[in-house]
């Protein structure tokens, strides 16, 4: 047993009124929301890299935290990683986890090593999660951090690191399955280029077009029922990576034929690197059909880079909710908070009064969106807005058949004239702001 939350009891729900700064005011996780609990909904997990492995480090400066184990390069301080982080999971609460290999375990001498421990150390999550309750929400495998993907991992111009690849995600794969993950992430943040001068584009989005095809082939080899999920990134740390954002992961996987095998992990933050909005990003793997999961997180919003802070936001979280339940809610996925600390918030207690005031942010904002559905409050207007294409005659433009000519005889014969109609959109957003 870890004694690193040792003065920390079970986080419980208060309700509104609370002053505790460590009780949920709106994540009520047994409480119904239309047919599911809160809990149920919601789906929250923990990720491992940023609460267990980052040591507060920025580029000016090095470790600011210090935890029992660190610099966690041998298999006992592994160990005793595991046994804080799953402390921290009773602690709150969460039902579900998420990690990369390279959090769990030092990596090894050679790949056989690294997988060895790999191993070992899922052997001792089972038991935790067994002992626990708590599940796999993804797992996924680093092949961003160390030097040998600096050209990057399956679209390195060296062969090598591509096998290195393929043996490292077959691993973790394993892994995930082993442990009834619900989902296998696959981000690439060395997929892609500094510049054009050294790299073979089209060779590069050939050999990540083939890995990707291996990784579902091997998926269904091995009978994992899990989602296969791409995590859309513009950029950092490559400049351009080559998964810019879901419409264009759409498109990759169109092209490799990969459309109805793979979905997509939308992260809040990475949506506003691409110049989009959180709600805009899934609403477009919504009607793509590749809604898989979310990355909860915001990022700072002067300074332009990746920050990973915890949501704050209930507008952002209510739009974002929103679009979640128009996409039929999760299924395999969930919310992970990819979000970590700022690197002066030293204590234990940080750590869970972050994640507490995440999970109630995304409590509330799903509170709001499951209100705003129920009412019909933004689909009716939309509704009312549209409602000229359920005429026959509009209908009958979009039918196979129709052509651009015949439309075009027809609006001269009936010499259309169409008039502006406002588009409210301040009227909306104080709808909006009534819910939250
Ligand atoms: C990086 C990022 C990753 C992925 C998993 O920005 O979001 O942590 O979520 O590799
Ligand atoms: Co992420």
């Amino acid at each position: 047993m870890s004694q690193y939350f040792a003065d920390l009891q079970p986080i419980t729900f208060e309700g509104r009124d609370s002053t505790n700064p460590l009780a949920f005011r709106h994540y009520d996780a047994t409480a119904m929301l239309g047919d599911r609990t809160m809990a149920e909904h919601l789906r929250f997990a923990v990720c491992y890299w940023h609460n267990f492995v980052w040591d507060g480090s920025d580029p000016f400066g090095g470790q600011t935290f210090d935890r029992p184990w660190f610099p966690a390069d041998t298999m006992d301080q592994a160990r005793q990683k595991a046994d804080a982080a799953f402390e921290m999971f009773r602690i709150l609460g969460v039902p579900y986890f998420c990690f990369h290999d390279h959090d769990v375990r030092p990596e090894g001498d050679t790949l056989a090593e690294s997988h060895e421990r790999l191993n070992e150390i899922a052997d001792y999550f089972e038991q935790k999660m067994e002992d626990g309750g708590q599940k796999l929400l993804w797992g996924t495998a680093n092949m961003f951090s160390n030097r040998r993907y600096m050209s990057g991992a399956a679209t390195n111009p060296d062969p090598d690191v591509f096998a290195y690849c393929a043996s490292t995600v077959k691993a973790c794969m394993d892994v995930t399955h082993r442990l009834h993950g619900e989902n296998y992430v696959l981000w690439g943040g060395r997929e892609g280029y500094e510049s054009l001068l050294n790299t073979d584009l089209d060779r590069e989005l050939e050999q990540m077009g083939r890995f990707l095809s291996m990784v579902v082939e091997y998926k269904h080899k091995i009978g994992f029922k899990g989602a296969i999920l791409i995590e859309p990134k513009p950029q950092e740390p490559t400049k351009h990576q080559y998964d810019y954002d879901v419409a264009t992961v759409y498109g990759f996987l169109k092209r490799f034929g990969l459309e109805d095998e793979v979905k997509v992990n939308v992260e809040q933050g990475h949506a506003i690197l691409a110049g989009h909005s959180f709600e805009h990003e899934l609403a477009m793997a919504r009607t793509l059909g590749i809604f898989g999961s979310i990355d909860m997180n915001r990022n700072d919003y002067q300074s332009g880079w990746d920050t990973d802070q915890f949501p704050n936001s209930p507008g952002e979280a209510a739009l974002a909710y929103y679009e979640v339940l128009r996409a039929g809610g999760f299924t395999t996925g969930g919310t992970n908070f990819d979000a970590k600390l700022r690197r002066q918030s030293l204590d234990a207690e940080d750590l869970i009064a972050a994640h507490v005031g995440g999970m109630d942010i995304c409590a509330r904002g799903l509170i709001s969106a499951h209100a705003m559905i129920e009412d019909d409050a933004l689909e009716g207007p939309r509704r009312v807005r549209y409602a000229g294409w359920e005429g026959e005659a509009a209908q009958a433009m979009l039918a196979k058949g129709a052509t651009l000519d015949g439309i075009a005889a027809d609006a001269e014969a009936r010499d259309v004239n169409p008039q502006p109609v406002s588009g409210a959109q301040e009227k909306l957003e104080n709808i909006v702001n009534r819910y939250l």
